[in-house]
């Protein structure tokens, strides 16, 4: 039977039904952080409080928040046409936001799938790589190469290539044929280096360990975060992933870069591809595309990929792959108008004009309690500070808290404070951000 919209289960202010993400629900739902609104830098919480976005939302707002020409854009397209089929049909806008999406992916990359997240860009790139392999006649190249630390969203490729046990523990078997190369992060070595770590890079000659233990003809696909956001924030050692091209390139492996955080700026370049000269064969987005104000994300190809599925493929459906929401109207002219604002306002170049400040900044908290590494990278920051005995995480969560009721928003993954603001962000908000860390800091033990 149909329950009447408003029931006795459900009265205001009822946080029960909404099963939350990712997130103690016990904890939240007993002191809750609510956000109403928001506008350019900061987020507005229930309790009236400006609360300065040191994350971007979760690494996506880019260009901040309340921006009337996305805001427009997206308005106008609800009264223009709100939604299109794209299996066997299609609307304008995505194919226009694909070509202007191949004027910025590195030369030759032009073909663009869309999805709807960085999961289902991660679903969709370990998919054609499969797929690409099977129709030149290499099906044997099933297996898939992921990374200790990696994260690759939710979905069950995801969560197989990824390498963040708590994310993988509860779900069986996954998916099968995946192996996982070392992560580089090693505090030893690479404590408080500002940018790229000097070592590290003979980790990915791991690669080749796996390629003499499986065989080349077995393997499909190399994916990797180029700088590892979501596990705290870790740079790439200086050669690291130019080995692991030379490597793959070598063995006929794709090498597939999960560019959903990295993309669109955020290391003061279009693509961490251009940022560390490396050119993969797929890599997936999300995130700043739209910077979050529509669900968005996509796979860019190689144009040779593309070019072997048409010329491969029988007739008729070359891939069978796609969602409903596949190139959504509204989506596409977030995208669009989102394009255009990073464009207009030079927000890439501002990032990285940014980022030696936000440098400097970060690692003046080097001698304060707690704090074992300070990184960076790009407009990123990451502070560790040591997990407490038998609590990984504890220490971690109270910052976070701590840091919100002093109106700060940052994300923390374990103990790891990770800082990713807007690119509209100013110096002296850098400098908010820091002062309020420290007073955090100082006042957890
Ligand atoms: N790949 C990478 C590299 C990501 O960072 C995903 C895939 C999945 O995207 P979706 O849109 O399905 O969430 C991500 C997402 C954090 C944090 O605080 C990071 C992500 C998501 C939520 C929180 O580090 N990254
Ligand atoms: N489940 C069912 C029963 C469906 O009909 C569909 C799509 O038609 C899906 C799942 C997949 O949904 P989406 O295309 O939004 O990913």
């Amino acid at each position: 039977m149909n329950k009447p919209l408003t029931t006795a289960e459900s009265q205001p202010n009822d946080l029960s039904q909404f099963w939350m993400p990712f997130t103690s629900n016990r904890d939240f739902k007993a002191a809750p952080r609510m956000l109403v609104s928001a506008k350019g830098m900061n987020y507005k919480s229930h309790d009236g409080r400006d609360i300065l976005d040191g994350s971007a939302g979760l690494w996506c707002v880019n260009i901040g928040h309340g921006h009337p020409k996305v805001v427009e854009a997206v308005k106008a397209q609800t009264d223009t046409l709100e939604f299109a089929p794209s299996f066997q049909f299609a609307q304008p806008l995505a194919f226009e936001l694909a070509q202007k999406l191949s004027g910025i992916t590195p030369d030759g990359m032009d073909r663009i799938f869309y999805t709807n997240s960085g999961s289902e860009a991660v679903d969709t790139a370990l998919k054609i790589a499969l797929a690409y392999h099977r129709i030149r006649g290499e099906g044997t190249r099933t297996r898939l190469i992921g990374r200790e630390r990696g994260y690759h969203g939710v979905g069950f490729g995801g969560i197989s290539v990824g390498g963040m046990v708590a994310n993988r523990k509860f779900f069986g078997p996954l998916i099968n044929g995946v192996d996982h190369l070392p992560h580089t992060h090693n505090l030893a070595e690479q404590a408080f280096t500002k940018g790229q770590p000097t070592w590290g890079a003979h980790l990915a000659d791991e690669l080749e360990r796996m390629v003499a233990l499986h065989d080349a003809s077995n393997i499909a696909a190399v994916i990797v975060e180029p700088m590892a956001g979501s596990t705290g924030v870790l740079v790439p050692p200086e050669g690291y992933l130019q080995r692991l091209r030379e490597i793959t390139a070598k063995h006929g492996i794709l090498l597939i870069f999960d560019e959903v955080i990295t993309g669109f700026g955020r290391l003061g370049t279009n693509f961490a591809a251009d940022r560390f000269g490396v050119k993969p064969d797929l890599f997936t987005m999300a995130k700043g595309l739209t910077s979050g104000y529509v669900p968005m994300g996509a796979v860019a190809a190689d144009n040779k990929i593309y070019d072997t599925f048409m010329s491969e493929s029988p007739g008729g459906i070359e891939l069978f792959h796609g969602y409903t929401y596949t190139a959504h109207p509204l989506a596409c002219a977030a995208a669009m108008a989102t394009l255009q604002v990073y464009e207009e306002e030079s927000l890439f170049q501002r990032a990285a004009d940014l980022s030696p400040h936000l440098e400097d900044a970060i690692h003046s908290l080097k001698d304060m309690p707690n704090v074992i590494d300070i990184r960076n990278i790009g407009l990123v920051g990451a502070i560790e500070l040591a997990p407490r005995d038998g609590a990984p995480g504890a220490r971690g969560m109270e910052a976070c808290i701590k840091a919100y009721e002093a109106g700060l928003m940052v994300r923390v993954s374990g103990d790891v404070i990770a800082l990713s603001p807007p690119f509209i962000v100013e110096k002296s908000q850098i400098d908010e951000m820091m002062g309020i860390l420290s007073e955090v800091i100082k006042n957890i033990d």
